[in-house]
């Protein structure tokens, strides 16, 4: 835990905190329609320890992803990796450049969503590497199917796919 206070908050908050709550790092939003084409922010909410500043931010492209563009942040570079076909979507996108550890910041990426979700389930995944001045941390925890609410320590970024067509939830009568 990085300090008591928020240890105690968590004590006292878990009954009532969804997991796009806490501050790890998450996708915004983390719904999108399946096959659009979706900015997805990769916020960042603190850096590896207290104090710490964040250098660079490499986030994995699933499987399924038909394109990725990184939108360019002033005072951040972009590199792509990419796979043997070029004309496929990079396999990860890393930003680099300097996030104090009292700063939260947001890394966006312009993507064509699949149809639906290769590995066939609704969610997409999205393992994170945060790499700091002292350490880093990665946020590559996946929930087991058998325990899909387990609290993880370092849970990947996830993007739920809805269908194409789909009423948002809150908009059902
Ligand atoms: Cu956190």
């Amino acid at each position: 835990m990085r300090t008591p206070l928020i240890a105690l908050l968590a004590l006292v908050a878990t009954p009532i905190l969804t997991t796009g709550a806490s501050a790890h790092v998450v996708a915004v939003p983390d719904t999108a329609k399946a096959g659009s084409y979706s900015a997805i922010a990769f916020r960042v909410g603190h850096a590896c320890a207290t104090g710490d500043t964040t250098l660079k931010v490499r986030i994995e492209i699933p499987d399924g992803v038909a394109s990725a563009r990184p939108q360019v942040k002033p005072g951040w570079t972009y590199r792509l990796e990419r796979g043997p076909d070029p004309k496929a979507a990079p396999t990860a996108i890393t930003f680099e450049g300097r996030l104090p550890d009292e700063a939260f910041d947001d890394f966006a990426i312009l993507m064509k969503l699949p149809a639906q979700n290769a590995t066939g389930g609704d969610k997409l995944v999205f393992p994170v590497v945060q790499t700091c001045e002292t350490g880093e941390s990665q946020w590559t925890e996946i929930p087991s199917p058998d325990a899909p609410d387990a609290k993880l320590n370092r849970p990947a970024p996830t993007v739920t796919l809805i269908p194409n067509g789909a009423a948002p939830a809150a908009h059902q009568h």
